[in-house]
């Protein structure tokens, strides 16, 4: 396989005015004719250029012609994924016919079925598993679809934009969908099914009537208000927060099972996985409440940013991903709670993008080049991407930055542009010089900041000194400073905020050079620093704190993700300490300082619940693995386990005391407040399980029994399943099987419960379990939910010294790569890291890569990954 590059971008040599195309959906076969009106592009370089057309290897051409004249063999060349015609005139109607297999088609890109009913996934380049066409985003075409198909078992016909007509013949029914916004092909989609909708009115700022419908099997059509009511308040946000409203008479979602990520953005007609649509408060957590308001809202956003302004080509895709999660973080900061949100986005981008950054698929935001696109829709170009955002509203400010996406929205509305054009936008608008903030879109790697102070009395000059390294990463050795946003206060020693600059307590510092000091005059006592105030850039901070400085943060620092982050900071030396002692073969001592901490903390009924959970929810095994030069599996285990133990069994008392004080007062409400309180509830029952001891146990199966919500029971059910009680863990689990077996989501949920299940023989158990009828390999929230959660969360299972999990995966990755290339190649990801862990562990890493490699004939997908991995 060959690599592509961004330098060789060139415009499209022909355009597509209109595009036609009309389905007939059958049994064995579909039919897909198109007729396409085409034209030279003006700002083409050549006049005498071939037409390019894509096509997966999978097409089966039946009829090409031009304006009415039928090609055959002789007048186009097809190989690989390329149909080109030498010669065709300035301007004609090319009319195709292919013949597609929607129900063999298990990569789940095109046109597929899940379950029985027929879906599309077009991004990135699915569309040419349709039809022939010019399937590169910069190339816009108004779309009129008609969808044909038997009317009992499809009752329900759908495209993008607005029906415009329907019939009916001999039990056949169609409907033709017209959308008037010209859209690349990957936003196409089209729904055939048995499907029932919810319908809601919605008014747009200017008064314009919007019907918003979200369709799902007839047994989850009372799963759909939750998604309605996040689409309508995402709605009105993006009219208040960015001026933008919906452009289109209708808005549809469907639900379906069969997806290979989270949601599509088609015009006007968005498909979203089941896992991120449906909720009622018996089947689905907090958490996922939350996760499903988030993902209506970012395919929601993208409306404007991604379909009504779109990417020239994708190595353009954070131009899109980035700013809409960027946007919808916004959105949910500012409807839940903000410190929240902020902790838990930081919490991924430190253990996840952080190491994707650091290892053989490390790539820039804007990636040079890629073999396979399926492969950049990663962390670095969504999480650090939205940083990326972040930091031009940091450094623009609130009011600055919304005249720079007003600008940006305004020039390229209806166009395909490029990150670049973001930045100029905001340039513009800004009068602000982005020239080296725009390395952030080009170097890949985290940034490390090295900070050092001191302080004169004498002067009251504190001084900070700052230095900048970006790492080489595998495709870039040379790095240039970046133009970091180090948003810092200062505090006095009774932990309140000094004045700085304009009598501001929180100041933005503009690193642009490699080594800099900052110097703040007037500053009457030793300050104790808070650095990086709300994560203000995504870099690795190193600065000597001590334990009393971070203790000293934890319950003063007016930031509340800093106060959470100096709690962060002082478990990660605590548990560091501890994996010390265990190497040495010490007794484990814990630290006094983190208990003590604990307890205030725990005690505090003036704090958000929220945040007590989040303050004393030790960091997690990725993480600390994350930060390890050699990840040693066993002793971060048992150093965090052992953390976890005496945390409880120190603080026992008042963690029971806040467990009962939490105890439900009403029926169940995904709202704040609840929430809020059943994650500090959940958290305090999760130590006092730890202590094995039977009246824990039996205080979580009191949960489990009589709680009437999932956040709680699904709580209990891991704490009781994953506890050392193995008849009450047998019984649970039976007995959640039996209660939910007809509910798929809650089934996943089941499968992941016992796929992270810390107890020796987990992958005996993952074996049988992908026997058992819940599990399907074709489906990838089931792949995800068993063998992905294994695989990158249970460590001392996965990484057993015997390297029997890594065998494993490389089995089913090499199953995954004949039935559905994306899922395989994500399910590589805990193989790429092999680098991070010991010499015989990386032998055996390196062999299942090289066997993989060996196995036969590799998608794209896997190959890149795999090659980059042992490259
Ligand atoms: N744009 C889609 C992702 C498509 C991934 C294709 N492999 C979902 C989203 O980011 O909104
Ligand atoms: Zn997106």
């Amino acid at each position: 396989p060959q690599a592509i590059y961004l330098k060789d971008y060139q415009v499209p040599a022909y355009l597509i005015d209109t595009t036609e195309l009309r389905f007939e959906l059958a049994d064995d076969q579909t039919l897909v004719h198109s007729r396409l009106k085409v034209r030279r592009n003006p700002e083409a370089t050549s006049a005498q250029a071939p037409l390019e057309l894509h096509g997966h290897e999978s097409l089966e051409l039946c009829r090409l012609a031009i304006d009415g004249r039928e090609l055959d063999a002789a007048d186009y060349h097809r190989e690989g994924e390329l149909l080109t015609l030498a010669r065709v005139p300035e301007r004609f109607e090319l009319s195709c016919t292919t013949r597609i297999h929607p129900q063999t088609n298990t990569a789940l890109e095109g046109l597929y079925l899940s379950g029985g009913m027929y879906c599309t996934q077009c991004e990135a380049e699915g569309f040419r598993r349709i039809t022939f066409y010019m399937d590169r985003p910069d190339v816009m075409s108004v779309f009129t679809t008609t969808v044909e198909a038997d009317q009992a078992r499809f009752p329900v016909l759908l495209s993008n934009g607005n029906p415009v007509a329907s019939g009916e013949k001999e039990g056949r029914h169609w409907v033709t969908w017209e959308d008037p916004f010209p859209k690349p092909a990957y936003l196409f989609a089209l729904v055939a099914g048995d499907l029932q909708h919810i319908e809601r009115p919605y008014k747009t700022m200017s008064g314009r009537d919007v019907s918003l419908r979200i369709f799902a099997e007839p047994k989850d059509l009372d799963k759909l208000d939750h998604a309605m009511d996040s689409l309508i308040n995402a709605m009105r946000w993006d009219e208040e927060v960015y001026g933008r409203e919906y452009d289109l008479d209708i808005y549809m979602i469907v639900a379906v099972d069969f997806f290979n990520m989270g949601a599509m953005e088609n015009k006007g007609l968005n498909i979203f996985n089941t896992s991120c649509v449906l909720a009622s408060p018996q089947t689905t957590t907090d958490a996922a409440y939350l996760r499903v308001e988030g993902v209506v809202a970012h395919e929601y956003f993208h409306n404007w940013s991604g379909n009504r302004v779109t990417c020239r080509d994708w190595f353009q895709l954070s131009l899109k991903e980035g700013f809409t999660v960027f946007r919808d973080a916004e959105f949910s900061a500012d409807i839940n709670s903000r410190t929240v949100k902020r902790i838990e986005d930081v919490t991924l981008l430190r253990t996840a993008q952080f190491a994707e950054d650091s290892g053989p698929m490390a790539h820039p935001v804007r990636p040079a080049s890629y073999i396979e696109i399926s492969n950049f829709y990663t962390l670095t170009v969504y999480e650090k991407g939205a940083e990326v955002v972040r930091m031009l509203h940091t450094l623009l400010g609130a009011e600055l930055f919304r005249r720079g996406s007003d600008l940006y929205f305004e020039r390229h509305d209806g166009q395909a542009v490029t990150t670049d054009d973001f930045v100029c936008a905001m340039e513009a608008a800004s009068g602000r010089d982005l020239t080296q903030f725009r390395r952030w879109y080009s170097q890949a790697g985290t940034p490390t900041l090295r900070m050092a102070d001191d302080y004169d009395a004498a002067t009251q000059q504190y001084r900070l000194h700052v230095e900048q390294q970006l790492p080489q990463t595998p495709d870039q050795v040379e790095k240039l400073p970046l133009h970091i946003p180090l948003a810092l206060g200062l505090l006095d020693a009774s932990g309140a905020d000094l004045a700085l600059a304009e009598g501001a307590t929180t100041q933005v510092l503009e690193l642009t050079e490699q080594r800099q000091t900052f110097v703040f005059e007037q500053i009457p006592v030793h300050p104790v620093p808070s650095l990086l105030r709300g994560f203000s850039a995504p870099v690795r901070l190193q600065y000597p704190y001590s334990r009393d400085a971070l203790v000293f943060l934890m319950s003063h620092d007016s930031d509340g993700f800093n106060r959470w982050d100096a709690g962060q900071r002082l478990a990660v030396e605590v548990i560091q300490g501890l994996m010390a002692q265990y190497r040495q073969g010490e007794a484990l001592q814990l630290d006094g300082a983190l208990v003590d901490a604990y307890a205030a903390v725990l005690d505090d009924e003036s704090l958000d619940p929220a945040m007590v959970a989040k303050v004393l929810s030790l960091p997690s095994e990725a993480y600390l693995s994350e930060l390890a030069d050699c990840i040693d599996v066993e002793a971060i285990h048992l150093a965090r386990q052992f953390a976890r133990t005496e945390l409880a069994r120190l603080l026992e008392a008042p963690l029971q005391r806040r467990y009962e004080a939490l105890a439900p007062t009403g029926v169940y409400a995904p709202d704040a407040d609840q929430v809020a309180r059943r994650s500090l509830r959940n958290l305090c029952l999760s130590y006092l399980v730890a202590l094995e001891a039977p009246a824990h146990l039996a205080r979580a199966r009191a949960q489990y029994d009589s709680c009437d919500n999932m956040t709680e029971r699904q709580a209990a059910l891991s704490l009781i399943a994953h506890s050392g009680f193995e008849t009450d863990a047998a019984a649970v689990l039976e007995d959640f099987y039996q209660r939910y077996q007809s509910e798929t989501l809650v089934v996943n949920q089941w499968l992941a419960v016992q796929a992270c299940d810390p107890k020796p023989g987990a992958l005996t158990r993952i074996k049988a379990l992908m026997q058992h009828a819940a599990f399907d390999l074709r489906n990838p929230n089931k792949v995800r939910s068993l063998i992905s959660t294994f695989c990158g969360i249970n460590a001392v299972n996965f990484h057993d010294g015997s390297g029997a999990g890594y065998a494993f995966l490389a089995d089913r990755i090499i199953e995954m790569n004949r039935l559905n290339p994306q899922v395989a190649s994500r399910l590589l990801t805990p193989l790429t890291r092999w680098r991070k862990y010991d010499a015989a562990r990386q032998a055996l890493m390196q062999a299942q890569l090289r066997r993989i490699l060996d196995s036969g004939e590799l998608s794209r997908d896997v190959y890149e990954v795999v090659s980059k991995s042992l490259g």
